[in-house]
């Protein structure tokens, strides 16, 4: 089982669609998909706000760098351009963590940091991670965490900011759940 979280995100367009462009990809890897939530820009940049959600995804055939180049393809396609950093996007298809068994993939490679260096600082990634997967851990410091602890230790102000909305993401595949 080649498990990954992936943390996907547009503010530009049919914010919407280009989640659920995803989700249809991806088909039956998807195991489990979040809800999807309204989030203000992090990271200092003025935009617009976010939809942001989070996808369980397992597929024997994908190892990391090709769940990376999997959500890069994705974004090709809902036309994104690279203009800057933090910046808006029609979509954002992040790998975050690799789990396995009761352990996870720990990788200093810089095309693919596992995990993800700034998900523990970012609700718009612990909020839908955490009802995705309810029991999730994540090595931060030199421990692993359960997401639910990171989450507390962020600042109200950062975790109220991340609100569900009432669009769910449709999974189209009839995998294992
Ligand atoms: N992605 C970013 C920068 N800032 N803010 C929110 N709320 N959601 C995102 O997905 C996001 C962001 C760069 O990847
Ligand atoms: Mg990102
Ligand atoms: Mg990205």
């Amino acid at each position: 089982m080649t498990r990954a979280v992936l943390s996907i995100g547009s503010n530009i367009g049919d914010r919407l669609a280009h989640l659920q462009l995803v989700c249809e990809r991806l088909g039956t890897a998807v195991v489990a998909a979040s809800g999807v939530y309204s989030t203000p820009p992090w990271g200092g940049v003025e935009q617009e706000e976010f939809l942001n959600a989070v996808l369980i995804v397992d597929d024997d055939e994908r190892d990391g760098r090709q769940w990376l180049a999997a959500g890069q393809e994705l974004e090709r396609e809902a036309d994104r351009v690279r203009v800057q950093r933090w910046g808006p996007r029609t979509l954002d298809v992040d790998v975050i963590s690799m789990p396995y068994d009761d352990t996870e993939v720990i990788s200093d490679d810089p095309v693919l940091t596992l995990p993800h260096p700034r998900a523990a600082e970012r609700a718009f990634v612990l909020v839908p991670w955490l009802e995705a997967d309810p029991g999730a851990a994540v090595w931060h410091a030199g421990v692993r965490v359960p997401v639910v602890e990171l989450l507390a230790a962020l600042p109200a102000s950062e975790r109220d900011g991340v609100t569900r909305t009432d669009d769910r993401l449709v999974i189209t595949g009839s995998g294992p759940r």
